[in-house]
């Protein structure tokens, strides 16, 4: 009996981490939803409100908040700076707070910030290839410190969710500033 032999449903260009497929979700996320993300808010709001930071492309094969599904997207961020900072996700930690999750780097130049909840800081160098480990109860932010759209991927748990009110509240304790030409993470 012959069974038959279907193309995959979802397919990622593995150079520039785009996702395509039925039920994928693409979103958007402007200079005007980053408001109070960035040390310089006036240089923030002196910018187009409309103009792109990052987009999404997900596919979520089970629904939000199913235990033992997993979700698959890609990111791309516009180079740029609002003021001396680089233009950044908005980071969050999981609702799920030990639900992990990995990136990796299709395309581009960046940084994986990384805060635990003792709000120590680490960051992790993405270049193309770069694979990163997000563990349990950790913030993670990116930020695209090149001069073209950092593009990276991620997978995480279907239960995971996203907590972005502690980092709307308190941020992260570090920043990654333009100094002298150069990305340098510092205290906040
Ligand atoms: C990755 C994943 C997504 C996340 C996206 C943008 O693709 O971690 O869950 O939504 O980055 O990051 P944020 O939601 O912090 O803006
Ligand atoms: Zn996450």
């Amino acid at each position: 009996m012959n069974i038959g032999i279907q193309p995959a449903s979802l397919t990622t260009d593995w150079a520039s981490g785009r996702v395509d497929g039925a039920g994928v979700v693409r979103a958007r996320r402007t200079i005007g939803d980053l408001h109070g993300l960035f040390t310089d808010e006036a240089a923030r709001a002196a910018l187009p409100q409309d103009r792109l930071a990052y987009a999404t492309e997900c596919a979520f094969p089970v629904a939000e908040g199913t235990a033992g599904g997993l979700f698959w997207g890609t990111t791309i961020i516009e180079p740029g700076l609002v003021g001396d900072e680089y233009l950044m996700t908005k980071g969050h930690f999981h609702a799920h707070a030990d639900r992990t999750e990995f990136y990796f780097t299709y395309a581009g130049e960046g940084l994986l910030l990384l805060m635990d909840r003792a709000r120590r800081c680490r960051a992790e160098r993405m270049v193309a290839g770069s694979t990163h480990a997000i563990p349990p109860d950790t913030a993670h932010r990116t930020i695209n410190i090149g001069s073209v759209p950092l593009s990276f991927g991620a997978c995480w748990p279907s239960d995971a969710g996203h907590d972005y009110a502690a980092i709307a509240r308190d941020g992260f304790a570090a920043r990654v500033r333009r100094i002298a030409g150069v990305a340098t993470v510092v205290a906040a």
